[in-house]
C-alpha cells in the first residue's frame, strides 16, 4: 500500500487532516514542518506545496494540499472508513456542499471578521455573501444534522465543518449559538478527535522545545 505522510504544525489546519486521518484508522506517518524556523519556506518544502502551506499530504508519489480537498480524497480513497458519500448516492450533493461551504463560505466570512477591510466589498463580489447569513446557513445545517451533517453517518463533511466551528468559536470569531454549541458537543465526543487533540499537545509541545 502506498505510504501516507502528513507534513503537520500543531496547532495548525493540518490538525484537520490529523483528525481526519485518526478518523481514517490506516497507518501514516507525520512530518513535522516548523512555522517559527520557516520551514515551510525552505527549497526543500517548496518543491512539495510551492504555496509553502499546511496541511499537505503525500499519497505514494501523489501530493495533494487544501484541508478539504485531502478530507474528500482520503475519504474516496479509503471507503472502507465510510467517511464519504459515494458517486451515485443521491445525499452526496449535499456531502459536497459541506465539504466546500467550509473553505469557500465560513473561512472568509470569518477571516474578514476578523481582518476587516478598509473598504466594504459588494456582497454580490463576495463568494461567501455576508457574515450573518453565512452564519445562518450554518446554524440551520448543524441543528439539521442528527447527528451529523449526513445523518447518522459521520463524514469528511463533519471534519471540515466541524473543525471550522471548533476554530471559530475557540477565538471568538464565531458567535456562540445553541445550535454550534449542540453539534459542536456531539463533534467533541469523537475519540478520534480525542486522541487527536492529545497527540497535537505533545506535537506542539515538542515544536516549541525545538526537538
Ligand atoms: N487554503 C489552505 C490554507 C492553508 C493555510 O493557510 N495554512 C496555514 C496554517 S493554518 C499556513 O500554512 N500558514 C503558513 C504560511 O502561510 O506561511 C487550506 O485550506 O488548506
Amino acid at each position: 500500500m502506498s505510504k501516507l505522510t502528513l507534513y503537520h504544525a500543531a496547532p495548525s489546519r493540518s490538525s484537520i487532516v490529523h483528525w481526519m486521518l485518526e478518523e481514517l484508522g490506516e497507518p501514516y506517518d507525520i512530518q513535522l514542518v516548523s512555522f517559527k524556523k520557516g520551514e515551510n519556506r525552505q527549497p526543500e518544502f517548496l518543491a512539495i506545496n510551492p504555496m509553502g502551506k499546511l496541511p499537505t499530504i503525500k499519497h505514494g508519489d501523489t501530493v495533494i494540499t487544501e484541508a478539504a480537498a485531502i478530507c474528500t480524497y482520503l475519504a474516496d480513497e479509503f471507503p472502507k472508513a465510510k467517511l464519504n458519500v459515494p458517486i451515485g448516492d443521491p445525499r452526496r450533493g449535499v456531502y459536497l456542499k459541506w465539504l466546500f461551504f467550509g473553505p469557500s463560505c465560513v473561512e472568509p466570512a470569518v477571516a474578514e471578521r476578523a481582518w476587516p477591510r478598509k473598504e466594504v466589498a459588494p456582497r454580490s463580489a463576495l463568494g461567501f455573501g455576508d457574515f450573518d447569513t453565512v452564519m445562518d446557513v450554518l446554524a440551520k445545517g448543524v441543528a439539521a444534522a442528527k447527528p451529523y451533517l449526513m445523518g447518522q453517518q459521520f463524514t469528511a463533511a463533519d471534519v471540515i465543518i466541524g473543525s471550522n466551528l471548533r476554530w471559530g468559536t475557540m477565538f471568538k470569531l464565531i458567535p456562540e449559538r445553541p445550535e454550534f454549541t449542540a453539534y459542536l458537543g456531539r463533534i467533541n465526543e469523537r475519540p478520534a478527535l480525542k486522541r487527536v487533540t492529545e497527540k497535537d499537545k505533545k506535537l506542539q509541545a515538542e515544536q516549541e522545545a525545538g526537538l
